[in-house]
């Protein structure tokens, strides 16, 4: 792993700087070769300090003013020597420093390459390192919070835990396999079964899946409602933005149209819809299955039925295809003429929550935004990654089984589950990870990170 590797750690594009980082042994060598300091440097190139000079090519041309620093291992990203070379930003200006530093002797680095260098290196564990790659492509800001939470090893401490309690129980056992005389099986077995229950039961309070994918991902609400009910001029008016066509045409909106927008620092994705009806014109009705589509893969559905005409026998129907899913029920133009009491539209959806809006008065969103806050936050997650939810949940079944297995006497068998799930745990933290597992990890990375 002496290799050295280079590669361009911001993005493509015109921009204020570009930096081109190496790791290595050899980081200093090529730093050496690729970068000319203005001045005369009383020491060799210090560590942590920055110096003004030049990039240049093999032939000795400069490429571009910039700026380099030198941080000598184990001070480092990687706890190898890394250098940085910050040239301009934009297209050319770092791709040729990269190409010196190739010609240097360095190798073009592979996606996650430096992360993966400070786990093998110890200065993180997996899941740190995956926090990483979570905190660069995090849109929201509960996601970012998350993914900070995870870096400083929030989760590998819950883990951790689970894991001492995992061998605890282990080690009670190895001592009753060991010194069977001391201890009766029936007491071993009173005493560790319902540990383990215990242990598996804390584990899957862990596991919100759908919880964690909101954070991660964004909570999803579908529009529904007759043609004409108001659904694409509430996706205008929520982001602020001219995204769907609105006329007083029913069945203007064909094609689902999406929106994005920042609730208390939640991502919230909106879903305008074709309006549901039935319809001879084949267009329409590609966009009426699409709006099923949208509405079937909804976390919230906001059913608007227009506030100013009395419910018809189309809402109610409409409705009834709603039922089992989270629905907020939107009496829209609540600027006109109210012509619906809520309390009889409740009764279109029983359960759902009614509130009455318009579009030409955004001060009556403000409690619509506040009900989807309250579904997109999630306080209380300690696991966010699908892969860790995975490991957690099999080390869970792992742990029922033993416990079943213990209850049985069976003490061998409860030991091979005990084991499979303190695996499962390792996995997270990568305490115990297969070199394939790491590449599928760090695969997912950019390149530069
Ligand atoms: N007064 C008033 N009119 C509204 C309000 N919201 C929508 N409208 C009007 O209602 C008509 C239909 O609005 P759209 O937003 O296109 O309705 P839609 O549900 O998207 O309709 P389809 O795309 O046909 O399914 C337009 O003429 C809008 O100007 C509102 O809050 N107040
Ligand atoms: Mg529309």
């Amino acid at each position: 792993m002496s290799d050295t590797i280079a590669a361009i750690a911001t993005a493509p594009g015109e921009g204020g700087i570009g930096v081109v980082r190496i790791s290595g042994d050899g980081a200093e060598r090529v730093l050496k070769a690729v970068f000319r300091p203005a001045g005369a440097l009383r020491e060799a190139m210090p560590s942590h300090r920055m110096v003004y000079g030049a990039a240049v090519d093999a032939s000795g041309e400069k490429i571009d003013e910039c700026l380099a620093v030198l941080m000598r291992a184990p001070r480092s990203y990687t706890r190898e020597d890394v250098a940085e070379i910050q040239t301009h930003g934009g297209y050319l200006c770092a791709r040729r420093t990269l190409a010196a530093c190739l010609a240097a002797g360095a190798r073009l680095a592979e996606p996650g390459e430096f992360t993966r260098r400070a786990f093998l290196n110890g200065r993180i564990d997996l899941s740190q390192a995956e926090a990483v790659m979570q905190l660069i492509r995090s849109r929201g800001e509960q996601a970012r919070q998350a993914a900070l939470h995870q870096l400083d090893g929030g989760p590998s401490a819950f883990v951790r835990r689970a894991a001492d309690t995992l061998y605890g129980i282990q080690a009670a056992i190895a001592a009753n396999l060991d010194y069977p005389e001391e201890v009766p099986d029936e007491e071993v077995a009173e005493d560790l079964a319902p540990r383990m229950t215990a242990l598996a039961e804390s584990l899957e309070r862990a596991c919100d899946e759908r919880g964690a994918r909101i954070l991660r991902e964004g909570l999803r609400v579908a529009f529904c409602g007759r043609p004409n009910a108001g659904k694409s001029s509430l996706l205008n008016a929520l982001t602020g933005e001219d995204l769907a066509i609105v006329t007083p045409v029913p069945g203007t909106t064909r094609d689902t149209v999406r929106g994005e927008i920042s609730v208390d620092g939640c991502l919230v994705l909106l879903t305008d819809t074709a309006g549901l009806r039935e319809t001879d014109d084949p267009v329409e009705r590609i966009g009426v299955e699409r709006a099923r589509k949208a509405l079937r893969e909804a976390d919230t559905v906001l059913f608007l039925a227009d506030g100013s005409v009395p419910p018809s026998a189309e809402d109610r129907a409409l409705a009834a295809e709603l039922a089992g899913m989270d629905v907020i029920l939107l009496l829209t133009k609540a600027d006109l003429p109210a012509m619906t009491e809520e309390a009889e539209a409740g009764k279109l959806v029983p359960g759902a929550e009614v509130l009455r809006v318009s579009c030409l008065r955004t001060e009556t969103l403000a409690p619509l935004l506040e009900r989807l806050s309250v579904r997109a936050k999630k306080d209380t997650l300690t696991l966010t990654q699908p892969r860790h939810l995975d490991a957690v949940r099999r080390a869970a079944e792992h742990l029922r089984r033993a416990a079943s297995a213990m209850e049985e006497r069976s003490v061998e068998l409860a030991s091979v589950d005990l084991l499979a799930a303190q695996q499962a745990l390792g996995e997270i933290t990568g305490d115990a990870v297969e070199e394939k597992l790491l590449d599928r990890v760090f695969g997912d990375f950019c390149v530069g990170k």
